[in-house]
């Protein structure tokens, strides 16, 4: 009975007031009135207690929460509610929802008919957070399934799957602070998320979802870990990792704040600890190259090229001078993108951790470079780099020699050069380079100008110039190098090669991008399948046929202390023995970081239950590369970048056929929250405009509802007082704004549809936008009528009616003509991914078919298919009722017919004044605009109108055009 009365149609009225609280399945709430549910074939009464609640009770608040809430927030007490439903979405949705699922309608089989094209579209997999589904997730998938059921509908075979990457630090925490295993509260929210999911009707083929904690999954990215393991793409270095020593755990960057743990604000430092890594940079130039045949976003290929960094440059030798000023068996290496300023070099700098800094520190100095290194080492990077910071460093006490010009030059330690990028070592330009410049003006170090502006400008002595020009100053008879005149571009190939030649240096490419570090001291990973021998060490990978290693259970996530990993704790596990040798062994307990389960997900759906092979060979060449792949613009570097690498991997090995797996790539725009209007109030509490309470600096601010405001202009501005202007912003969703929309509180009042149409409505996929509930009710609306139209008007007492009012005749010209518009503008749009224009397109359909007096069956049979990629709930109902018994979702999607699209053109009068002066050829849907266009071009038209200024113009479409000039244009123009 309870299900039966959750699908049924539901009006809210209050009945007299009394003081009542109920519990919310969440929270608790207090609600003001007493309810009565009225459904179509039964009504009854609730009251609702402040005493224990009933579960008949609970069966029914899920579905209409939303509509309560709003009830008691929005509408005053005394006015009668009555939610109306546009159409019975709510028997509807789950009907169809059913039936796809009981028919698995969305399969994709694996033996399909390779001869047909193919169409690979996916969401970048969600991590199933406790939060459940936020409103921002079906914008993508919204716009994914779309595409989906248009392809399948233009006959491709289409795989559009869905899986969960669920190894992560939020279930480890949880577990941590509550003992529950990461595995209960993984399949807990996994199973939230999927229901979610299905009630906005997506049309994911669910036989193929996986999640990445399932060991058949995690064998193969194992698998994959040993291969570039077998390849030397994988190997161990002491590497610095957050400690936190109060807590006695390493920490996750994301868990580090300032420099802080983010749980307890206990100090972190960074302490070197043996760790895996992955050597992303041997793929550096394929990463880069391979960019440009892509069909991303050219801000996302950017951030990945600055990422890899590519700089081209040379390394230069200097050799280090002892006391008398004669060369040592020391020398240092620099890095420079700019080897035409050579003779402008007048200082060397080391970072404070380069290795050869312990032999050049002179006795005098060695105090205050210790002091110096200690200093550096507790600043991060970042902190290093900034190039606002004001540049610090101390004098080694020792020289090198310039190659070029051979003076001797000191050498300082700075931390603004850093150890881990080129050699660690510069040599300092400070002409040419800001930071060299600033350093040497600080500690008094000669600035030699090597370079001037090809224009021959003087250069400003005030600051550095540190662009390209022509050389001067840069000759040494006595080595034969002299590159004055030369442009820097000339002037660094012969710098580079003198220095090959006389083996001062040579050519030298460097990356930004560095190894991937790739090893957590978490339990809720992936296990990296090594032992260690206990005798001598020794690495060993396992055997392929030992995969997958599995988990092993534990009870205990609390930190070790001593910062091994929480996986040392399963004592049975750990200790092990070598599978060939017999001899005892030790397991790895680092797991892999959160990226690798989501590196190769995409290849998994393709052939998901495959136990011999990561993916079959035939499976693999017919659907890669992933056509579409749509997902948030936070993964535009790491997650695309990690699995572009090993994707590249598995393209060495023959595991996949091409070389990226990726071909396109969309990131959906951001869902802010719904706009907040404030307004502002002096100390004596009257309402300010904005502008002045910038100027008054301290005001009281208050949130204004949106009925209580218009828009003057630009602006927006009190109802009552047009004078206060208010400020408006939409801000990000969070809990602590309380602006969080939540998917199930609007697919249980207005339909999973509307939310569909809604999120799809708002704007370009890729723009960030704004929530609007009165723009959620409009599509709503639209709907509704859509459905009136078609299957008829609901009966007087309120009930939706049967069938379709849909008549079988013959369409008129214009019936044919409004919908092969409708059809050419939709496909167009939806192959633009331009989603909300489409949507457009068919409201103007529905606006114009109101207007008929009949309406055929093969319209609406033809319109239905076309709205149901977007609203699939009500297109397949409308469907059945046209006549149809099974599902619309392999129809075929209708094709515009060129002979409907045609603009009919029409002679419009044009008058002037109310006296006809002419006529224009339009077309006859054109705009008041498109033409008053026209006539001011048309010869005889255009003597009225140049330079006069227009009063106004009436337009009435298909009959005429009048314009009035200003009278004193009158005079003039007479
Ligand atoms: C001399 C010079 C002259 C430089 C000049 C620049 C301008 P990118 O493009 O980022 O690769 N550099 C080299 N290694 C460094 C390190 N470990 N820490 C900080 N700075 C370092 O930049 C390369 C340039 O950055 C190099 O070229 C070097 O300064 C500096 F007019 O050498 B140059």
């Amino acid at each position: 009975m309870n299900k039966h009365l959750l699908e049924t149609h539901i009006q809210i009225q209050p009945l007299p007031l009394r003081s009542h609280t109920f519990l919310f399945p969440t929270q608790l709430q207090t609600l003001q009135s007493r309810k009565s549910f009225t459904t179509k074939k039964s009504s009854f009464c609730l009251s609702l207690c402040n005493n224990k609640t009933n579960s008949f009770f609970f069966s029914h608040v899920s579905v209409v929460r939303s509509s309560v809430t709003r009830g008691v927030n929005e509408v005053e007490e005394d006015k009668q509610l009555v939610v109306k439903k546009a159409y019975p979405f709510l028997e509807i949705e789950p009907k169809w929802q059913r039936y796809w699922e009981e028919n698995r309608t969305f399969r994709t089989p694996d033996e399909i008919d390779t001869s047909k094209p193919k169409f690979y579209v996916l969401d970048m997999f969600p991590y199933p957070s406790g939060a459940g589904l936020h409103v921002g997730h079906p914008l993508g998938y919204t716009a994914t399934d779309i595409l989906a059921r248009f392809k399948r509908m233009q006959g491709y075979n289409v795989l559009h799957p869905m899986g969960w990457d669920a190894f992560g630090l939020p279930a480890e925490q949880y577990a941590i602070q509550t003992g529950t295993h990461p595995n209960i509260t993984t399949f807990g929210n996994i199973n939230r998320f999927r229901s979610q999911l299905k009630s906005l009707g997506f049309s994911y083929d669910w036989d193929r979802e996986f999640s990445t904690i399932e060991p058949e999954y995690y064998k193969w990215t194992q698998w994959i870990f040993l291969q570039l393991l077998k390849r030397g793409l994988a190997y161990q270095a002491e590497v610095p990792v957050n400690w936190c020593p109060a807590l006695g755990t390493v920490l996750a960057n994301e868990e580090v704040i300032d420099g802080v743990s983010e749980r307890g604000g206990h100090p972190v430092i960074r302490k070197p600890m043996r760790q895996w890594m992955l050597k992303i940079t041997a793929y550096a130039d394929r990463l880069l190259e391979d960019l440009d045949d892509l069909d991303w976003p050219e801000s996302v290929k950017d951030m990945q090229r600055n990422w890899i960094g590519r700089s081209d440059g040379a390394e230069m030798e200097f050799y280090v001078l002892d006391s008398d000023g004669q060369e040592r068996n020391i020398k240092i290496t620099v890095f420079t993108t700019r080897p035409d300023t050579i003779f402008g070099a007048t200082y060397l700098v080391v970072a404070p951790e380069h290795t050869l800094l312990p032999s050049l520190i002179s006795m005098a100095q060695s105090k205050y470079v210790e002091e110096y290194i200690d200093l550096a080492s507790r600043k991060s990077d970042l902190e290093r780099t900034e190039l606002q910071k004001e540049k610090t460093g101390v004098f080694s006490g020792c020289y090198a020699r310039n190659p070029a010009n051979g003076e001797a030059i000191p050498i300082w330690v700075a931390d603004y050069v850093l150890g881990s990028y080129g050699t660690g070592a510069i040599m300092a330009v400070p002409a040419h380079d800001t930071r060299d410049y600033e350093f040497a003006l600080k500690y008094d170090i000669p600035i030699r100008w090597v370079v001037t502006p090809e224009d021959k400008s003087l250069t400003d002595s005030r600051s550095a110039f540190p662009g390209q020009g022509l050389i001067i100053n840069s000759s040494n008879s006595m080595l034969g190098l002299d590159i004055n005149g030369l442009s820097s571009k000339e002037a660094a190939s012969k710098v580079i090669e003198w220095a090959d030649k006389t083996g001062n240096g040579k050519k030298k490419v460097n990356y930004k991008l560095r190894d991937w570090l790739f090893a957590r001291q978490r339990y809720w990973g992936e296990p990296i399948p090594v032992i260690f021998l206990d005798e001598t060490g020794e690495t060993i990978p396992l055997p392929e046929t030992e995969l997958p290693l599995t988990l092993p259970e534990l009870d205990d996530f609390t930190p070790t202390g001593t910062g091994e990993p929480p996986l040392s704790k399963a004592v049975s596990w750990v200790k092990t023995m070598d599978p060939s040798s017999g001899k005892p062994a030790t397991r790895e307990t680092s797991t892999m970081p959160q990226w690798a389960g989501s590196c190769w997900y995409y290849l998994r759906f393709m052939d998901p239950s495959n136990s011999k092979e990561l993916v079959d060979k035939e499976k693999e060449r017919y659907w890669s590369p992933v056509d579409v792949y749509v997902g948030g613009a936070e993964h535009a570097v790491l997650h695309l970048l990690y699995s572009r690498f090993w994707h590249k991997v598995l393209y060495d090995i023959g595991v996949v056929s091409t070389k990226e797996p990726f071909q396109c790539v969309i990131n959906q725009g951001i869902i802010l929250g719904e706009v907040q209007y404030m307004a502002f109030r002096d100390s004596d509490g009257n309402f300010i405009s904005a502008d002045s309470a910038d100027m008054l600096g301290e005001a009281y601010q208050e949130r204004i509802p949106e009925e209580k405001v218009v828009k003057s202009g630009d602006s927006f501005v009190l109802k009552d007082n047009p004078k206060i202007r208010l400020v408006a912003r939409a801000h990000k969703m969070s809990k602590s704004r309380g602006n969080v929309v939540n998917p199930d509180d609007v697919v249980s009042e207005y339909g999973a549809d509307s939310l569909r149409l809604y999120e799809m409505f708002m704007g370009p996929l890729r723009d960030s936008k704004t929530w609007n509930t009165s723009g959620i009710e409009g599509v709503h609306r639209f709907l509704g009528r859509t459905w009136r139209l078609i299957a008829g008007s609901p009966s007087p007492d309120g009930t939706f009616r049967d069938g379709t009012v849909a008549i079988d005749e013959e369409p008129t010209l214009e019936q044919l003509r409004s919908l092969h518009k409708c059809i050419a503008k939709v496909t167009e749009e939806i192959e633009g991914t331009r989603f909300n224009t489409g949507i457009s397109a068919m409201m103007e359909f529905i606006n114009a078919a109101y207007k008929w007096d009949k309406h055929p069956r093969s319209i609406f049979e033809a319109f239905v298919l076309l709205l149901s990629p977007y609203a699939p709930h009500m297109a397949e109902e409308l469907w059945l009722r046209l006549g149809h018994s099974t599902s619309l979702a392999y129809e075929p999607f209708p094709k515009a017919d060129p002979a409907y699209l045609k603009d009919l053109t029409i002679v419009l009068p044009v008058q002037i004044n109310g006296k006809t002066r002419g006529t224009i050829q339009v077309e006859e849907a054109c705009t008041e605009e498109d033409a008053f266009k026209l006539a001011s071009k048309d010869e005889k038209l255009s003597k009225y109108l140049a330079g006069k200024s227009i009063k106004k113009r009436i337009y009435v479409p298909g009959k005429i055009l009048n314009v009035i000039l200003d009278r004193e244009n009158i005079k003039v123009g007479a």
